[in-house]
């Protein structure tokens, strides 16, 4: 690795990414993004605020998300989810949003409230749940990469692991008949 790739993947081991979610019970599937960003070495900053219970406590983190060095956002609800919205109302870091299936609608609120935007104020939806938690962290990683190199690589190197499995998979199955 040379020094300039050293240089630009470096964070001084600052948190990047800001992780929030609207309750401790929506963690089990938030890991799923904490996760990756684990895999890919980025250091994050996670923590509990609510759209509803906490407005002012959201609002304060997201503004001064900029100034705490955070580049991208990644905010997970359940039920009458704002809580990603509320975010990219109050910063204009790009805002990727997880809705969480903790109702009886089983996520289905929680993906209508984070996706439906108004216009120009976008949020990034992925799918509900632990799924969508894990595209989320891979999602940061990649706009993270745009300026950094090694991330880059480790993106490449990540994608030709998963073809890599395919093809494992593919043979045992086809092997198996
Ligand atoms: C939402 O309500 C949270 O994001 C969570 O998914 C759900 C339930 O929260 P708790 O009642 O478990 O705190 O605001």
């Amino acid at each position: 690795m040379s020094a300039e790739q050293k240089r630009q993947s470096s964070s001084g081991g600052l948190p990047l990414v800001g992780i929030v979610m609207g309750s401790d019970s929506d963690l089990g599937v938030m890991e799923s993004a904490s996760n990756v960003l684990k895999e890919f070495g980025v250091a994050f900053e996670i923590t509990v605020a609510s759209a509803h219970r906490s407005p002012q406590r959201a609002a304060e983190w997201a503004s001064s998300a900029r100034e705490r060095g955070i580049k991208v956002i990644i905010a997970g609800a359940g039920h009458a989810a704002h809580l990603a919205g509320a975010m990219a109302a109050h910063t204009s870091l790009p805002i990727i949003g997880v809705p969480i299936d903790s109702s009886c609608l089983q996520g289905m609120d929680a993906l209508l409230a984070t996706v439906q935007m108004p216009p120009g104020v976008p949020v990034a939806t992925m799918a509900i749940g632990k799924s969508g938690a894990g595209n989320a962290g891979i999602l940061a990683v990649q706009i993270l990469a745009l300026a950094d190199t090694v991330l880059a690589e480790k993106l490449e190197e990540y994608k030709q692991n998963m073809a890599a499995k395919v093809e494992q998979k593919a043979k045992k199955l086809e092997s198996s008949f």
